[in-house]
Protein backbone atom coordinates (compact mmCIF):
# COMPACT_ATOMS: atom_id res chain seq x y z
CA UNK A 1 0.00 0.00 0.00
CA UNK A 2 1.22 3.80 -0.60
CA UNK A 3 1.42 6.23 2.07
CA UNK A 4 -1.66 7.69 0.49
CA UNK A 5 -4.74 7.26 3.20
CA UNK A 6 -2.78 4.95 5.27
CA UNK A 7 -3.87 5.13 8.98
CA UNK A 8 -1.88 4.16 11.92
CA UNK A 9 -3.47 0.37 12.23
CA UNK A 10 -2.16 0.14 9.25
CA UNK A 11 1.34 1.58 9.66
CA UNK A 12 1.47 -0.70 13.01
CA UNK A 13 0.21 -3.83 11.22
CA UNK A 14 2.68 -2.94 8.25
CA UNK A 15 5.68 -2.43 10.11
CA UNK A 16 5.43 -4.54 13.09
CA UNK A 17 8.34 -7.16 11.77
CA UNK A 18 10.85 -3.90 11.88
CA UNK A 19 9.67 -3.24 15.61
CA UNK A 20 12.80 -4.45 17.75
CA UNK A 21 12.06 -7.67 19.17
CA UNK A 22 8.67 -7.76 16.86
CA UNK A 23 6.67 -10.18 19.29
CA UNK A 24 3.23 -7.98 18.58
CA UNK A 25 3.32 -6.49 22.07
CA UNK A 26 4.70 -3.28 21.19
CA UNK A 27 2.36 -3.56 18.12
CA UNK A 28 0.03 -4.11 20.51
CA UNK A 29 1.83 -1.45 23.27
CA UNK A 30 1.23 1.48 20.62
CA UNK A 31 -1.91 0.39 19.65
CA UNK A 32 -2.95 1.03 23.04
CA UNK A 33 -1.47 4.20 23.49
CA UNK A 34 -3.75 5.60 19.98
CA UNK A 35 -6.33 4.71 21.72
CA UNK A 36 -6.16 6.61 25.26
CA UNK A 37 -4.92 9.36 22.68
CA UNK A 38 -8.32 9.32 21.35
CA UNK A 39 -9.83 9.44 24.60
CA UNK A 40 -7.82 12.27 26.39
CA UNK A 41 -8.30 14.23 22.89
CA UNK A 42 -12.10 14.10 23.62
CA UNK A 43 -11.81 15.27 26.84
CA UNK A 44 -9.43 18.12 26.06
CA UNK A 45 -12.03 19.30 22.97
CA UNK A 46 -14.26 19.97 25.84
CA UNK A 47 -12.39 21.82 28.14
CA UNK A 48 -13.56 25.31 27.05
CA UNK A 49 -16.92 23.99 28.14
CA UNK A 50 -15.51 23.60 31.84
CA UNK A 51 -16.61 27.06 32.57
CA UNK A 52 -20.11 26.25 31.79
CA UNK A 53 -20.58 23.16 33.09
CA UNK A 54 -18.49 23.47 36.37
CA UNK A 55 -15.35 24.26 37.14
CA UNK A 56 -12.34 21.34 37.76
CA UNK A 57 -12.79 19.97 41.42
CA UNK A 58 -16.67 20.99 41.25
CA UNK A 59 -19.31 18.71 40.70
CA UNK A 60 -20.92 19.18 37.39
CA UNK A 61 -24.50 18.94 36.51
CA UNK A 62 -24.79 15.15 35.94
CA UNK A 63 -23.74 15.17 39.45
CA UNK A 64 -20.25 13.89 38.78
CA UNK A 65 -17.02 15.70 40.45
CA UNK A 66 -15.36 17.34 37.31
CA UNK A 67 -11.55 16.22 37.27
CA UNK A 68 -8.32 18.24 36.52
CA UNK A 69 -7.43 17.16 33.05
CA UNK A 70 -3.78 16.46 33.98
CA UNK A 71 -5.24 14.08 36.31
CA UNK A 72 -7.98 12.81 33.87
CA UNK A 73 -5.52 12.02 31.30
CA UNK A 74 -2.87 10.16 33.78
CA UNK A 75 -5.61 8.00 35.01
CA UNK A 76 -6.88 7.23 31.17
CA UNK A 77 -3.59 6.32 29.93
CA UNK A 78 -2.73 4.11 32.78
CA UNK A 79 -5.96 2.64 33.14
CA UNK A 80 -6.25 1.77 29.24
CA UNK A 81 -2.63 0.28 29.42
CA UNK A 82 -3.40 -1.85 32.80
CA UNK A 83 -6.30 -3.09 31.62
CA UNK A 84 -4.96 -4.45 28.48
CA UNK A 85 -1.79 -6.20 30.20
CA UNK A 86 0.65 -4.88 27.70
CA UNK A 87 3.19 -3.37 30.46
CA UNK A 88 4.68 -3.79 33.29
CA UNK A 89 5.28 -1.41 35.36
CA UNK A 90 4.11 2.43 34.42
CA UNK A 91 5.94 5.91 36.19
CA UNK A 92 4.12 9.05 35.27
CA UNK A 93 5.07 12.56 36.38
CA UNK A 94 1.67 12.39 37.95
CA UNK A 95 2.86 9.65 40.65
CA UNK A 96 5.14 9.90 43.14
CA UNK A 97 6.22 6.20 42.49
CA UNK A 98 6.41 3.70 39.91
CA UNK A 99 3.63 1.50 39.01
CA UNK A 100 3.91 -2.74 39.04
CA UNK A 101 1.30 -3.85 36.88
CA UNK A 102 1.33 -7.72 37.69
CA UNK A 103 -1.29 -8.51 35.16
CA UNK A 104 -4.55 -10.79 35.91
CA UNK A 105 -3.26 -14.04 36.73
CA UNK A 106 -0.45 -12.18 38.88
CA UNK A 107 2.61 -13.72 36.97
CA UNK A 108 4.46 -10.33 35.58
CA UNK A 109 4.75 -11.87 32.70
CA UNK A 110 4.97 -8.60 30.11
CA UNK A 111 8.18 -7.17 28.89
CA UNK A 112 7.84 -3.27 28.49
CA UNK A 113 7.57 -0.44 31.24
CA UNK A 114 6.33 2.44 30.00
CA UNK A 115 7.15 6.35 31.17
CA UNK A 116 4.51 9.07 30.42
CA UNK A 117 4.03 12.45 31.08
CA UNK A 118 0.26 12.05 30.05
CA UNK A 119 -0.72 16.55 29.93
CA UNK A 120 2.61 18.17 29.42
CA UNK A 121 2.33 22.33 29.67
CA UNK A 122 -1.30 21.62 31.39
CA UNK A 123 -1.29 25.51 32.81
CA UNK A 124 -1.73 26.10 28.85
CA UNK A 125 -4.83 24.53 29.25
CA UNK A 126 -7.16 28.03 30.88
CA UNK A 127 -6.07 30.18 28.18
CA UNK A 128 -6.34 27.35 25.26
CA UNK A 129 -3.02 26.88 24.21
CA UNK A 130 -1.66 23.63 22.76
CA UNK A 131 -0.80 20.78 25.11
CA UNK A 132 0.95 17.22 24.84
CA UNK A 133 1.09 13.52 26.02
CA UNK A 134 4.69 12.32 25.81
CA UNK A 135 5.18 8.75 25.96
CA UNK A 136 8.73 6.92 26.12
CA UNK A 137 8.88 2.97 26.17
CA UNK A 138 11.88 0.25 27.79
CA UNK A 139 12.31 -3.18 27.71
CA UNK A 140 12.52 -4.43 31.28
CA UNK A 141 15.96 -5.37 32.88
CA UNK A 142 14.71 -7.99 35.48
CA UNK A 143 13.18 -11.33 35.01
CA UNK A 144 10.17 -11.40 33.11
CA UNK A 145 7.94 -13.18 35.79
CA UNK A 146 8.84 -10.87 38.84
CA UNK A 147 7.40 -7.45 40.09
CA UNK A 148 9.36 -4.65 38.13
CA UNK A 149 11.71 -2.66 40.27
CA UNK A 150 13.56 0.93 40.24
CA UNK A 151 16.27 -0.47 37.89
CA UNK A 152 13.50 -1.10 35.40
CA UNK A 153 13.00 2.47 34.72
CA UNK A 154 16.44 4.41 35.25
CA UNK A 155 17.47 2.84 32.09
CA UNK A 156 19.74 5.30 29.66
CA UNK A 157 17.32 7.35 27.24
CA UNK A 158 19.26 4.89 24.32
CA UNK A 159 17.65 2.25 25.56
CA UNK A 160 14.29 3.26 24.61
CA UNK A 161 12.54 0.68 21.99
CA UNK A 162 9.81 3.69 21.26
CA UNK A 163 8.83 6.93 21.90
CA UNK A 164 6.48 9.48 20.80
CA UNK A 165 3.85 12.41 21.87
CA UNK A 166 0.67 13.36 21.28
CA UNK A 167 0.07 17.14 20.43
CA UNK A 168 -3.20 18.27 21.17
CA UNK A 169 -3.06 21.48 18.73
CA UNK A 170 -5.45 22.72 16.22
CA UNK A 171 -5.13 18.93 14.92
CA UNK A 172 -4.17 16.47 17.04
CA UNK A 173 -1.47 14.38 15.58
CA UNK A 174 0.47 11.53 17.14
CA UNK A 175 4.46 11.41 16.11
CA UNK A 176 6.54 8.44 17.10
CA UNK A 177 9.67 6.54 16.39
CA UNK A 178 10.15 2.52 16.99
CA UNK A 179 13.79 3.53 16.05
CA UNK A 180 13.52 3.08 12.37
CA UNK A 181 12.70 6.72 11.68
CA UNK A 182 9.65 9.11 12.60
CA UNK A 183 6.24 9.40 11.38
CA UNK A 184 3.35 11.74 12.01
CA UNK A 185 -0.29 11.31 12.08
CA UNK A 186 -3.08 13.66 12.09
CA UNK A 187 -6.30 12.29 13.73
CA UNK A 188 -9.42 12.81 11.46
CA UNK A 189 -11.99 13.69 14.60
CA UNK A 190 -15.11 12.61 12.86
CA UNK A 191 -14.29 8.86 12.38
CA UNK A 192 -12.22 8.91 15.29
CA UNK A 193 -9.17 7.99 12.47
CA UNK A 194 -5.46 8.68 13.06
CA UNK A 195 -3.65 9.01 9.14
CA UNK A 196 -0.40 8.66 8.35
CA UNK A 197 0.18 12.50 7.23
CA UNK A 198 3.77 13.28 7.49
CA UNK A 199 5.52 10.35 6.61
CA UNK A 200 9.69 9.83 7.41
CA UNK A 201 9.77 13.53 9.79
CA UNK A 202 13.23 15.11 10.26
CA UNK A 203 14.95 18.19 11.26
CA UNK A 204 16.55 20.43 9.00
CA UNK A 205 20.42 20.74 9.59
CA UNK A 206 19.68 24.13 11.12
CA UNK A 207 16.16 26.84 11.20
CA UNK A 208 15.84 30.24 12.27
CA UNK A 209 13.68 29.68 15.28
CA UNK A 210 15.07 29.60 18.77
CA UNK A 211 12.59 28.54 21.79
CA UNK A 212 13.59 29.72 25.17
CA UNK A 213 12.46 31.70 27.94
CA UNK A 214 14.20 34.83 27.76
CA UNK A 215 12.81 35.92 30.90
CA UNK A 216 14.87 34.43 33.18
CA UNK A 217 17.80 36.14 31.60
CA UNK A 218 19.13 37.22 34.49
CA UNK A 219 19.28 33.88 35.74
CA UNK A 220 20.88 32.08 33.25
CA UNK A 221 24.84 31.08 32.69
CA UNK A 222 26.87 32.89 30.87
CA UNK A 223 27.18 30.31 28.13
CA UNK A 224 23.05 30.49 27.59
CA UNK A 225 23.31 34.59 27.88
CA UNK A 226 26.55 35.04 24.66
CA UNK A 227 24.51 32.12 22.74
CA UNK A 228 21.38 34.52 23.25
CA UNK A 229 23.46 37.37 22.36
CA UNK A 230 24.55 35.79 18.78
CA UNK A 231 20.85 34.49 18.46
CA UNK A 232 19.50 38.06 18.04
CA UNK A 233 23.14 39.44 16.27
CA UNK A 234 22.59 40.55 12.33
CA UNK A 235 24.65 38.40 10.56
CA UNK A 236 24.52 35.56 7.91
CA UNK A 237 21.42 33.96 8.56
CA UNK A 238 20.75 36.12 12.13
CA UNK A 239 18.64 37.42 13.47
CA UNK A 240 16.66 34.50 14.39
CA UNK A 241 12.94 34.38 15.34
CA UNK A 242 11.57 33.79 18.64
CA UNK A 243 8.93 31.96 19.77
CA UNK A 244 8.26 30.12 22.88
CA UNK A 245 4.57 28.83 23.60
CA UNK A 246 5.54 27.29 26.86
CA UNK A 247 4.29 24.06 26.20
CA UNK A 248 6.84 21.71 25.11
CA UNK A 249 5.47 19.25 22.35
CA UNK A 250 4.25 22.34 20.53
CA UNK A 251 7.30 24.02 20.72
CA UNK A 252 9.02 20.88 19.50
CA UNK A 253 6.57 20.12 16.85
CA UNK A 254 6.93 23.10 15.35
CA UNK A 255 10.40 22.91 15.16
CA UNK A 256 10.55 19.79 13.56
CA UNK A 257 8.49 20.74 10.87
CA UNK A 258 10.36 24.46 10.31
CA UNK A 259 13.93 23.61 11.98
CA UNK A 260 14.93 25.74 14.85
CA UNK A 261 16.13 24.61 18.35
CA UNK A 262 14.55 24.58 21.99
CA UNK A 263 16.13 24.99 25.35
CA UNK A 264 15.50 24.60 28.94
CA UNK A 265 18.54 25.77 30.59
CA UNK A 266 19.70 26.04 34.25
CA UNK A 267 19.31 29.19 36.14
CA UNK A 268 19.61 30.39 39.92
CA UNK A 269 15.87 30.00 40.07
CA UNK A 270 16.52 26.23 38.36
CA UNK A 271 19.98 24.60 39.07
CA UNK A 272 19.27 21.39 37.23
CA UNK A 273 16.37 22.86 35.04
CA UNK A 274 12.94 22.48 34.73
CA UNK A 275 12.30 19.30 32.14
CA UNK A 276 11.81 15.76 33.70
CA UNK A 277 14.71 13.68 32.17
CA UNK A 278 12.75 10.31 32.18
CA UNK A 279 9.49 11.79 30.90
CA UNK A 280 10.16 14.54 29.09
CA UNK A 281 13.81 14.87 27.49
CA UNK A 282 14.51 11.07 26.95
CA UNK A 283 11.42 10.57 24.68
CA UNK A 284 11.70 13.85 22.66
CA UNK A 285 15.85 12.73 22.74
CA UNK A 286 15.09 9.86 21.14
CA UNK A 287 12.96 11.29 18.45
CA UNK A 288 15.38 14.40 17.73
CA UNK A 289 17.66 11.74 16.88
CA UNK A 290 15.81 9.45 14.98
CA UNK A 291 14.62 12.88 12.52
CA UNK A 292 18.24 13.23 11.81
CA UNK A 293 18.63 15.87 15.24
CA UNK A 294 20.25 16.11 18.43
CA UNK A 295 19.54 16.71 21.70
CA UNK A 296 21.84 17.68 24.79
CA UNK A 297 21.87 19.18 28.42
CA UNK A 298 24.43 21.46 26.97
CA UNK A 299 27.14 19.65 26.83
CA UNK A 300 26.56 15.71 26.40
CA UNK A 301 24.12 13.76 24.76
CA UNK A 302 20.81 13.23 26.64
CA UNK A 303 20.10 9.67 25.81
CA UNK A 304 23.62 8.51 27.56
CA UNK A 305 22.80 10.15 31.04
CA UNK A 306 22.22 7.01 33.20
CA UNK A 307 19.87 8.51 35.55
CA UNK A 308 19.59 8.20 39.72
CA UNK A 309 16.03 9.12 40.37
CA UNK A 310 12.80 8.86 38.56
CA UNK A 311 11.68 12.44 38.74
CA UNK A 312 15.38 13.69 37.83
CA UNK A 313 15.34 17.26 36.35
CA UNK A 314 17.91 17.86 33.53
CA UNK A 315 18.44 21.05 30.99
CA UNK A 316 17.70 19.80 28.07
CA UNK A 317 18.98 21.36 24.47
CA UNK A 318 17.14 20.38 20.99
CA UNK A 319 16.84 20.28 17.62
CA UNK A 320 18.13 20.75 14.69
CA UNK A 321 22.05 19.75 14.89
CA UNK A 322 23.99 22.51 13.87
CA UNK A 323 21.75 24.82 16.35
CA UNK A 324 22.22 22.33 19.50
CA UNK A 325 26.42 21.94 18.26
CA UNK A 326 26.21 26.08 18.71
CA UNK A 327 24.62 26.61 20.97
CA UNK A 328 26.96 23.44 23.32
CA UNK A 329 29.81 25.56 21.56
CA UNK A 330 28.87 29.03 23.96
CA UNK A 331 28.01 26.62 26.87
CA UNK A 332 31.89 25.03 26.67
CA UNK A 333 33.46 28.19 25.82
CA UNK A 334 32.21 29.96 28.87
CA UNK A 335 31.93 26.99 31.04
CA UNK A 336 34.25 28.46 33.74
CA UNK A 337 32.27 31.83 34.48
P1 LIG B 1 4.82 20.72 33.17
O1 LIG B 1 5.30 19.31 33.01
O2 LIG B 1 4.58 21.08 34.60
O3 LIG B 1 3.66 21.04 32.28
O4 LIG B 1 6.05 21.67 32.75
C1 LIG B 1 6.68 21.47 31.51
C2 LIG B 1 6.47 22.67 30.65
C3 LIG B 1 6.98 22.48 29.24
O5 LIG B 1 5.97 22.01 28.39
C4 LIG B 1 7.35 23.88 28.86
O6 LIG B 1 8.25 23.89 27.81
C5 LIG B 1 7.89 24.43 30.14
O7 LIG B 1 7.26 23.72 31.18
C6 LIG B 1 7.61 25.87 30.31
O8 LIG B 1 8.15 26.33 31.50
P2 LIG B 1 8.28 27.89 31.81
O9 LIG B 1 6.90 28.38 32.07
O10 LIG B 1 9.17 27.98 33.01
O11 LIG B 1 8.91 28.54 30.61
MG1 LIG C 1 5.66 18.02 31.86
Amino acid sequence: MTNKNKTLGEYIIENQKNFKYSSGELSRLINSIRLAAKVVNHEIRKAGLVDITGAAGDINIQGEAQQKLDVYANDKFKETLINREIVCGIASEEEDDFVIVEGNNKKNENKYVLMMDPLDGSSNIDVNVSVGTIFSIYRRVTPVGTPVTIEDFLQPGRNQVAAGYVAYGTSTMMVFTTGHGVNGFTLNPAIGTFYLSHPNMTFKETGKIYSVSEGYFAHFEEGMKQYLKYCKLEEGDRPYTARYIGSLVADFHRNLIKGGIYIYPKSKTSPKGKLRLLYECNPMAFIAEQAGGKASDGYDRILDIQPTELHQRVPFYVGSKKMVEKAEEFMAKYKDQ
